[in-house]
Order: C-alpha cells, then sequence, then structure tokens
C-alpha cells in the first residue's frame, strides 16, 4: 500500500498577552506549542506599546519562535484557538481589546494561504515593529515569501521605538 509521507513545515508564530501575569502567559503558550510541534528557535520577550488597539490597552510582551510541525496551517489553527479559549480568552469579545493571550501564524514555509480563517503570510506581519523585532533577532535574513524582501529590509521601513527588549 503508498501511504503519503506527511510534511513538516517550518512556522514562525507571533505571540502576544497584555493582561494578567503576562510572562507567565507566554511561558504557557511556549509549553502548549512544545506539544504540537518542536521549537527551533525562540526570541527573547519585548515590552512593546500596543498598536491599534482600543485606548488606554496596556503595552504588551511579544516574542517570536520558529517549531517545524507535522500540523497542516489550518489543524495548527485549530489546536491555536482551543489554546487561546483554555487560557480564558474570548475570542467573540476580543476584537482590539486587552488579551490574555495572542498566538498569530506568521508563515509557513514558503505557503501562501488565503482563506477566510487564515491569511499566510500574516496579513499585517510587515507593518508591525513588534512583530518583526524579534522576528528579526531569530531569522534576520528570513524572505517574506510574497513581498520578496528580508525582514532586515522591511524593517528599515518601520518605527520601532515602541519596542523595548525585557
Ligand atoms: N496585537 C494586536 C494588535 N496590537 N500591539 C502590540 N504591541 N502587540 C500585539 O501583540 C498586538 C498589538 C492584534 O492581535
Ligand atoms: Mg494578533
Ligand atoms: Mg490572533
Amino acid at each position: 500500500m503508498h501511504t503519503e509521507k506527511t510534511q513538516s513545515i517550518e512556522y514562525y508564530l507571533s505571540l502576544g498577552s497584555n493582561l494578567g501575569d503576562r510572562g507567565a502567559n507566554l511561558q504557557k503558550a511556549v509549553s502548549f506549542l512544545k506539544k504540537v510541534g518542536r521549537i527551533l528557535k525562540v526570541s527573547a520577550i519585548y515590552e512593546t506599546a500596543p498598536v491599534d488597539m482600543e485606548p488606554g490597552t496596556g503595552h504588551f510582551y511579544n516574542l517570536v519562535l520558529c517549531a517545524v510541525s507535522r500540523l497542516a496551517p489550518l489543524q495548527l489553527l485549530g489546536r491555536i484557538k482551543e489554546f487561546e479559549k483554555s487560557m480564558g480568552r474570548d475570542i467573540s469579545n476580543s476584537h482590539k481589546r486587552p488579551r490574555v493571550i495572542d498566538i498569530d501564524i506568521l508563515l509557513a514555509g514558503d505557503l501562501i494561504l488565503d482563506r477566510e480563517e487564515l491569511t499566510i503570510p500574516h496579513r499585517e506581519m510587515h507593518k508591525r515593529a513588534f512583530v518583526l523585532v524579534p522576528l528579526k533577532e531569530i531569522a534576520r535574513g528570513l524572505v517574506h515569501p510574497v513581498l520578496k524582501k528580508s525582514v532586515s529590509e522591511i524593517l528599515l521601513e518601520l518605527e520601532t521605538c515602541g519596542v523595548r527588549k525585557i
């Protein structure tokens, strides 16, 4: 019998928290991600000014990591949503609101995906210093598969003053 070999995908994920114990929340998320893939690289934690959130929202802790997983992007997204919910995130009412945890899929190898549930590369990643500064720390030469520019090149066009390594 012929069986398809499941390919591993190299994911880059962005993690953020601006509610409760932000450091502990990120640690829990990293522990969860160890169960769905093999983590290859993790950036430092950065304290970052909120971008495009309701006024008065607190600063975030953000990090970016690289993990290989056999899960397909939509399967991974499903696991992430379950985890976010288990951490107490109210997904129905979270737009622009403080959140205990947010895990976003930035990149999945060179894959380009445009679905209602999930867009890869992440639609906003190239505009966000809180994503690109930690991403540069672990993958400076990584090339955005749509823009065809490296993380370092994209960062040259952005203001990074709200992003501070802790
Ligand atoms: N996430 C957002 C919107 N704004 N700002 C910062 N600094 N960090 C985030 O993780 C973040 C944000 C949407 O998920
Ligand atoms: Mg997000
Ligand atoms: Mg999200």
